[in-house]
């Protein structure tokens, strides 16, 4: 089984470094069709694929018209296997409400939704801002929703102060000891987080769960 689940994974991660986004779609349906765990063919297929062309563009051997197109790939392969998380996810209470959104001046959002399906999965609400959120967006809906959490990512090194700015605002509105802040994406760290007096940091989606619930003290499991 672990060869076919090989050949899976490796199927996964070239239809993406190859932009193909129809045969992204089939290995993910054969993925759930074979057993294999959609997070891992998320995090060993999918994922990889797409920090192949990372790699390649930062080298200047990739260019912005083939990171769309991964990105386009890696999307329609996600989308397929997030529906089958949620799917498996659905009899779970609610534990808990999340504000999550990308903050101001950052478009990458298929780490964020893969944070969301997880979340959904693990039997929490989410409220999703989207992409390029303003600062006094994030506020403003903590002020409404009043979630337990609220999530920011942040993939740019251009767009991260935009993560302390919304820490700021809410420090200034009242409302930071009313919620938790959690942050994540490529271009934050935990001394980002603790620099900015974020509650916490994770790096991956599987991680972003665990900290909410311990943030919640929700027991884990
Ligand atoms: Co962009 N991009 N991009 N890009 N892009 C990066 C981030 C980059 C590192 C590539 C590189 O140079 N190697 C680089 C940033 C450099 C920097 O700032 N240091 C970069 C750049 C420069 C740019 C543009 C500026 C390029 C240009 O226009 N010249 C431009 C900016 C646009 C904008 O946002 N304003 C741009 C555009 C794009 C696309 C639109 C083409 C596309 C995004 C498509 C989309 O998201 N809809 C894209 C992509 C695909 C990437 C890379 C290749 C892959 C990102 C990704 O989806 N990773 C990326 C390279 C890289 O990250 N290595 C890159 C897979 C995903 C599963 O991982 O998002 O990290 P990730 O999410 C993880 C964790 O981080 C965590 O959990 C997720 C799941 O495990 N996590 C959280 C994420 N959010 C969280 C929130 C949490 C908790 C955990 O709590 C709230």
């Amino acid at each position: 089984m672990e060869k076919q689940y090989a050949r899976i994974l490796q199927k996964l991660s070239k239809a993406v470094e190859e932009f193909d986004a129809d045969r992204a779609k089939e290995a993910a349906i054969e993925a759930i069709e074979e057993g294999l765990d959609p997070l891992r063919a998320i995090d060993e297929g999918l994922a990889k694929g797409i920090r192949v062309i990372g790699e390649l563009f930062e080298k200047k051997e990739a260019f912005l018209p083939e990171l769309i197109m991964a990105g386009e790939a890696m999307k329609a392969g996600t989308q397929v296997l997030m529906e089958e998380i949620q799917k498996r996810g659905l009899s779970v209470k609610k534990l808990g409400t999340v504000l999550i959104g990308t903050v101001h001046g950052d478009l990458h959002d298929i780490g964020k939704n893969i944070v969301i399906s997880m979340l959904e999965s693990a039997g929490f609400e989410v409220i999703d801002l989207g992409v390029d959120v303003a600062p006094e967006v994030f506020v403003k809906k903590v002020e409404e929703v009043q979630p337990g959490v609220v999530g920011m990512s942040a993939l740019l090194t251009t767009t991260a102060p935009g993560q302390e700015k919304v820490i700021k605002l809410l420090r200034d509105a009242g409302l930071r000891d009313k919620v938790k802040v959690i942050i994540g994406g490529a271009a934050t760290s935990e001394t980002w987080a603790d620099e900015i007096g974020a509650d916490a940091h994770a790096a991956d989606a599987v991680e972003a769960v665990r900290k909410i619930k311990a943030l919640l003290g929700i027991k884990q499991g």
